[in-house]
């Protein structure tokens, strides 16, 4: 019996499997975390006890670097949002949520377009990459974008996110070179994934780095985000930002809002200030209903 320091690879009811330099322990986590209403994460640093050689309890989690709600994640570093190119299209206003609330912690970002070999035009790709986003245009059929997706991932702790069926588990066994998350297929009458994977799962990778694949989502809460901050987390608004005619503008349809304006010019995209100007008023209506 020892004691040792791991990371939370996987949780699974009331289970969690934490990698250490001895092995994967299934561990219970300590009665008090329960009781103080405190879950472990995928991602977090723990300190075990084992039992024997293959289970164990979480006696510590070490103080986290940042949390993610959706998909709940502790430390990573960095998000790379997927989506599919097309089969299933992808919905903006979830993958805008998606990049704000990373943005809010302050993640580095890529935006990885998946199914490049579907060929298929996709108006969002520029769309990203106008508004300043690692763009990566990847499929896992063939090796298109893979070497640029690795460069983006060597060395640190990427959260793959984004709806069923785009191709996270099928791009984590690409980059593993091995077929080892299960994936579904795309239902293309209704044109949505079966969410095959149902647990977060880190992983190292080969070339450096760890990523964590996770279940797909068909909605997203984003109420963490103050109302104060929300401009903040849309990046490509700064630089258009010249003052806009009230200080306390929320550059929603003010008049003289250099935000506005720039969308009516066209260099915001007006899906991205849509995307803003919906998640105003969802975190806004959130606001009332607590207070
Ligand atoms: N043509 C093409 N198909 C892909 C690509 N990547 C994944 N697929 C297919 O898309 C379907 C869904 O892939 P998954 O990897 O299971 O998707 P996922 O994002 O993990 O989905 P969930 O686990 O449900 O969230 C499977 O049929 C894959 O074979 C790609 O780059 N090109
Ligand atoms: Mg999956
Ligand atoms: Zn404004």
């Amino acid at each position: 019996m020892g004691i040792f320091e791991g990371v939370i690879v996987k949780g699974i009811g009331g289970f969690y499997y934490v990698n250490t330099d001895n092995g994967v322990f299934e561990c219970r986590a300590r009665g008090v975390f329960r009781k103080r209403g405190f879950t472990p994460l995928v991602g977090d640093r723990v300190v075990i006890e084992n039992s024997d050689s293959s289970h164990g309890v979480i006696n510590e989690i070490c103080e986290r670097k940042n949390t993610l709600i959706r998909p709940a994640v502790a430390n990573v570093t960095q998000l790379a949002a997927v989506v599919a190119k097309s089969s299933p299209s992808p919905n903006p206003y979830i993958l805008d949520k998606l990049i704000a609330s990373a943005e809010f912690v302050n993640l580095k970002i890529a935006v990885c377009f998946n199914k490049s070999d579907l060929d298929e035009d996709c108006a969002l790709v520029d769309v990203y990459k106008n508004a300043g986003f690692n763009v990566i245009e990847t499929s896992a059929v063939n090796d298109d974008g893979i070497q640029g997706l690795k460069d983006f991932l060597k060395d640190e702790l990427t959260v793959f996110a984004g709806n069923s069926g785009v191709g996270k588990s099928s791009l984590t066994n690409k980059l593993l070179g091995a077929e080892v998350f299960e994936t579904g297929s795309v239902s293309r009458k209704l044109e949505r994934g079966r969410h095959t994977t149902r647990h977060s799962e880190l992983v190292e990778l080969p070339f450096g780095g760890y990523i964590i694949d996770t279940p797909g989502f068909s909605s997203f809460d984003i109420n963490t985000i103050p109302l104060e901050e929300l401009a903040e987390t849309f990046r490509e608004f700064a630089q258009f930002d010249e003052g806009c005619r009230f200080p306390d503008c929320t550059h929603r349809t003010e008049p003289d809002c250099s935000i506005c304006n720039s969308v009516k010019s066209g260099m915001i995209a007006k899906s991205r200030h849509e995307s803003y100007v919906q998640m105003y008023g969802e975190i806004k209506t959130a606001r009332e209903n607590i207070y």
